[in-house]
Formats: structure tokens, C-alpha cells, sequence
């Protein structure tokens, strides 16, 4: 296995940095011993979590407006896994990437294989793209794709989706995620529920080609790029649509596809309970689909998601597993330190989470003593957990402050070097 970082330089910064971390955890540990807390139990539970990289997060994404690339962006899905591996290097966090196509499209699906493994990578769920035309392409999505009237499209948005399992099989991928941005600008332009009717009959055609150990996410967006009525807008739809078609359909949520102020810690609960939670696109956003880092604008928000998964987990076991997944746009931030930090983040809401005091809590509902069951939710959020994250990386072989040693391994100048900007180089996408 191969380690884009120097491993010398990686064990040079966690050497610097061990003295002070080793107190800072013991100061910690004696802190949450006395909460009842073992610091040893949450340090093993920090190491075994894990969220998967978008392979379109490693570029410079954009608004509507312009894009700015950033030095040493990576041109195509090799270059792409190597940051990612960079990323995964240092949090040991990030064992999976999600691809998508056609964006990163292989010659050879078992070559991109071992390429991935070879950096210590797997694959998390494939990504379709109907939401744009490909060269070539027989037919338009400019009045969508699954939905569309035209059945040669719908055929075409179908087949797609199914190259993508084919694609998947080879790479290990165990789902198919599918958000497609359909539905209408102007009131009168289609026909709510005929389109819906038509989504799901595509829908089912790409459902029976999945394999028995599959999952389909629907993802669901509120709006844009349709302005007027989203095909699959919110968690009801995506819901409904999950029950229609059957087992292996779950609903996938992404942080940022929801009104302003919607309470997404109890749609995470609902889906959860009637066992149709799927998955997460974690980002963070402070007006609409923002895609900023996660944790950055509302960490709040994030530590109450895993709250309610951390009550999903007691009462439903073994069997919840939903899948976690980073989706973010990096426009301003070099890509690579975004997805460190965000990686941190969602796992530091993991363990703050794991902190709550649920047997303390049940009590203070039981009771109608809300002033204290709020509180025994801020005792956690409030509690500084770094000094277990930390430890976790070093434990793990990661490092102990990812950003510091990345900036100190100099990899964004030797890619700005070895990358050349090149013409209609594999895009950076948000979704
Ligand atoms: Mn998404």
C-alpha cells in the first residue's frame, strides 16, 4: 500500500505533538470518569467511525456565477483518489469514496480498483447524472430526465443508471444514490402527479436491476434547478416513493435540501422509526442549498442528527446502519482541509452524541422536567472532545492535527507542480 503523505513526516508531527495531547486526554478522561464515562470506550468507538469522500468534493467547486480553480486540482478520478487518500491518510476517517458518473467514468472499473486499494480506499455508493447533457447524448434532459415526457429520454435516464450499478459491481460499491433535479419552473408546465407517476415507473426499472445486496437512496432537494415544483422535494415524497418501491429503496438526506429552519433532527427520527433512513449527504448552510463545510454554520444541528441516531442505535441495533457521506462545495478553502476538518466534525458530533446521558434524559421526559432534559443535551454538546479525536488519529496512524501536517508535507505545491491546468479535465460538480 502506498501513503502520498511521507509516513516519516506523519510520525515526526504526531512525536511533536504527543506530549500535550497525552494530558490533555488524561485531563479529559478524569473529567468524564466522573460523569460515568470510560474516555478508553470513546476513543474506540471515534476510531471506528467513518464517512465517505465525494469524489467532486477534491476539486474547486463554484456558484452559478464563476468558478475559481485552485492550484493542483486534480484532472481526472486517479488524481482524485489520491487526495482523497491524503484525506483518508491523515483522519484515517474517510475509508470510502463516492463516484460519479459519468464524471469519473472508467476505461477499466478493476484497474480504478486496485488503484483505490492500493491507497487504502474503497467504494462507497455510485452517483448518477441525469440534471445534465453528456456529448453525444441522444436525447435531452432539459425537460428531465426520469420524468420526463419523452420516453426515449426516460429509457436513456434509466439505462444510465443501470451502466452505473454495472460500473458499481466491479468497483465493491454496495448502493446507488439517485438525485435527480427534475420537475417544473412555471406552474401549468406539467402535470404534478403524472410526473411523479412517471419518476416512478423509471424508478422501477432501475430497481430491478439491483443487485440483492443493494440499496437505492433517493436523495431528495427541496428546489433548483427547478424553481417551481422539485419532482422529489422533501422526505414525504421521498418516503412515499421509498415504500413504493420496496426493501432495498431508502431515503437518503442531505443537510442542505431543506427549507431554512426545518427541523431535520426530527425528519432523521421519522425515517429511522419506520425503518427508511438510508443515508446522509452531510453538509452545513445558512441560507438554502449552501454546501458549506460540515459543522461550520450550525454544529448544533449536527450534534442533535446524531442524537437521534444515537437513540436509532439503542432501540434498533445492529440493524441501523445508515450510510454517511460528506457533500460538500469548497470554493474558497483548499478542498483537501475542508474535507479533514468537515470528516472531524461529523465525527466529533458522533461522539458528543455518544455522551449523552440517555438513561438520565429518559428520566427528565418521564418526569416533565424540560429545563433539565435540555440541559443534559448542552452538558454533552458543550463538552470539548478534540483530545479524543486526536488520540483516536494517532492511535489509528493518522495524524494528530491533519490540517498542520498536511500544510507541512507541502502536497498542494507538488500537485501544483505535477497538475497542470488542462482543458475539459473532469469536472467539479454540487449535488
Ligand atoms: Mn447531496
Amino acid at each position: 500500500m502506498s501513503t502520498p503523505i511521507n509516513a516519516a513526516l506523519v510520525a515526526e508531527h504526531n512525536a511533536k505533538a504527543q506530549a500535550n495531547l497525552e494530558a490533555d486526554y488524561a485531563a479529559l478522561g478524569g473529567m468524564l470518569s466522573r460523569r460515568g464515562i470510560d474516555i478508553e470506550k470513546m476513543t474506540a468507538l471515534a476510531q471506528t467511525f467513518a464517512v465517505a469522500l465525494p469524489s467532486w468534493g477534491v476539486g474547486t467547486g463554484g456558484t452559478r456565477f464563476a468558478r475559481f480553480p485552485g492550484k493542483g486540482e486534480p484532472r481526472n478520478v486517479f488524481e482524485k483518489l489520491d487526495d482523497c487518500g491524503v484525506i483518508h491518510q491523515l483522519t484515517k476517517a474517510t475509508p470510502n469514496v463516492s463516484l460519479h458518473f459519468p464524471w469519473d467514468k472508467p476505461t477499466d472499473a478493476r484497474e480504478l480498483r486496485d488503484y483505490a486499494a492500493n491507497l487504502g480506499l474503497g467504494f462507497d455508493s455510485v452517483n448518477s447524472n441525469t440534471f445534465q447533457d453528456q456529448a453525444g447524448q441522444a436525447h435531452t434532459y432539459k425537460y428531465g430526465s426520469l420524468t420526463a415526457q419523452s420516453a426515449q429520454a426516460r429509457a436513456q435516464a434509466v439505462a444510465h443508471n443501470i451502466e452505473c450499478i454495472e460500473i458499481g459491481k466491479t468497483l465493491g460499491s454496495k448502493g446507488l444514490t439517485v438525485w435527480v433535479g427534475d420537475g417544473s419552473n412555471f406552474p401549468g408546465q406539467a402535470n404534478l402527479r403524472a410526473q411523479l407517476e412517471r419518476y416512478l415507473d423509471s424508478m422501477r426499472g432501475i430497481y430491478a436491476a439491483l443487485p440483492e445486496d443493494w440499496l437505492m437512496y433517493i436523495e431528495h432537494k427541496l428546489f433548483e434547478p427547478a424553481f417551481y415544483a422539485t419532482t422529489i422535494a422533501d422526505w414525504g415524497t421521498s418516503f412515499a416513493c421509498a415504500q413504493e418501491l420496496g426493501a432495498k429503496a431508502k431515503c437518503l438526506v442531505d443537510l442542505g435540501h431543506h427549507a431554512p429552519n426545518t427541523n431535520i433532527e426530527m425528519i432523521v427520527a421519522r425515517l429511522a422509526q419506520f425503518g427508511k433512513l438510508g443515508g446522509f449527504h452531510f453538509n452545513d448552510s445558512k441560507y438554502g442549498d449552501d454546501d458549506l463545510d460540515s459543522g461550520s454554520i450550525n454544529p448544533f444541528q449536527l450534534f442533535l442528527i446524531f442524537n437521534e441516531l444515537a437513540d436509532a442505535a439503542q432501540r434498533d441495533g445492529g440493524a441501523f446502519k445508515p450510510s454517511y457521506m460528506l457533500d460538500q462545495s469548497h470554493n474558497v478553502t483548499d478542498p483537501i482541509e475542508s474535507l479533514m476538518s468537515s470528516a472531524v466534525e461529523v465525527q466529533r458530533a458522533f461522539i458528543q452524541a455518544s455522551l449523552v446521558d440517555r438513561a438520565a434524559l429518559a428520566h427528565h421526559q418521564e418526569a416533565n422536567d424540560v429545563l433539565q432534559a435540555a440541559q443534559t443535551l448542552k452538558h454533552a454538546f458543550r463538552t470539548d472532545v478534540s483530545p479524543i479525536l486526536a488520540m483516536a488519529r494517532l492511535r489509528s496512524g493518522a495524524a494528530a492535527d491533519p490540517v498542520a501536517c498536511y500544510r507541512a508535507s507541502g502536497y498542494r505545491e507538488q500537485a501544483g507542480a505535477q497538475r497542470p491546468p488542462k482543458a475539459g479535465a473532469s469536472g467539479s460538480g454540487i449535488v
